[in-house]
């Protein structure tokens, strides 16, 4: 079995995985702030960025827009997910197989549990095809561990988000994609908690390039891997300019004030 840094998700330890799943999580409008997100081909663009490491979409977006891509792309194909129309438990379905994933060209996967609901078991068992059949044919598993759920009160706890990662390690991920638990302290814990499976951040609603690089540099001092951020890069209107600066915070170590331009 390779490891992850073997793979190209990971450079140097490290990840930006560029998350363009909200098409179907959030709905088109999550794009109504920069209208032109709208046609998909632009954040394909934005993917191509040296900063990026991996791409997750779900498998109409791969069908379509990954062929004019794939030699410059590394696709993480998103392989359950769901819409924000429904009121009911916490549930994503599975979409793709990693089968189907891999035809498409995916260099990885990903799959979302939501620890907690009560529709958890099932969510597990559906994990646990998955995650096998990703191990059989060689290929990283992203877990997007999101507790939620009648029980929980209060999704980003310290505790329930390092419950959140050491579920990953139980269950076999290679990366687990956790929401920011609100301190570096409790973020540092997570980490530990994870064993040898990398943390990546979640990015969470669009900031300011200051806010969200700090909280990015905080992440990454706390022994986070990395992140896998959708809104904060793709809702602004020049990309590249934090595209840039990730890649300075995450892959060299700089503070969000040495990587922000004047
Ligand atoms: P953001 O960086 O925009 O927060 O995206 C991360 C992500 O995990 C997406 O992959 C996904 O569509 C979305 O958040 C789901 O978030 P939630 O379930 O909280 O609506």
């Amino acid at each position: 079995m390779r490891s992850l840094s073997e793979t190209p998700l990971v450079r140097d330890g490290k990840s930006i995985i560029l998350a363009h799943d909200h098409g179907l999580e959030h709905g088109p409008t999550a794009f109504s702030e920069v209208p032109e997100r709208l046609d998909p081909e632009t954040v394909f663009e934005m993917a191509t960025h040296d900063a990026v490491t991996g791409f997750a979409v779900q498998k109409g977006l791969a069908e379509t827009y990954y062929p004019s891509y794939e030699d410059d792309v590394n696709l993480l194909a998103k392989l359950n997910g769901t819409s924000s129309l429904w009121m009911g438990e916490p549930y994503s379905p599975q979409t793709c197989s990693v089968e189907y994933a891999l035809e498409l060209g995916a260099d990885a996967v990903g799959y979302t549990v939501y620890p907690g609901t009560n529709r958890e078991p099932e969510m597990f068992e559906e994990f646990r095809t998955v995650q096998e059949q990703a191990r059989k044919q060689d290929v990283p598993v992203a877990m997007w561990s999101y507790p939620r759920g009648q029980a929980l009160k209060e999704h980003r706890k310290p505790d329930v988000i390092s419950y959140a990662t050491r579920i990953a390690l139980e269950l076999g991920a290679d990366i687990a994609k956790v929401k920011y638990p609100r301190s570096g302290e409790a973020m540092a814990t997570a980490v530990d908690a994870a064993g040898d499976v990398n943390v990546v951040l979640s990015g969470g609603s669009k900031t300011s390039d200051y806010e969200f690089l700090s909280l990015v540099e905080t992440a990454m001092n706390a022994g986070a891997s990395g992140l896998a951020v959708g809104r904060n890069v793709w809702q602004r209107d020049n990309p590249e300019r934090i595209l840039d600066a990730l890649e300075a915070v995450v892959f060299d170590g700089a503070t969000a004030d040495e990587a922000l331009p004047e």
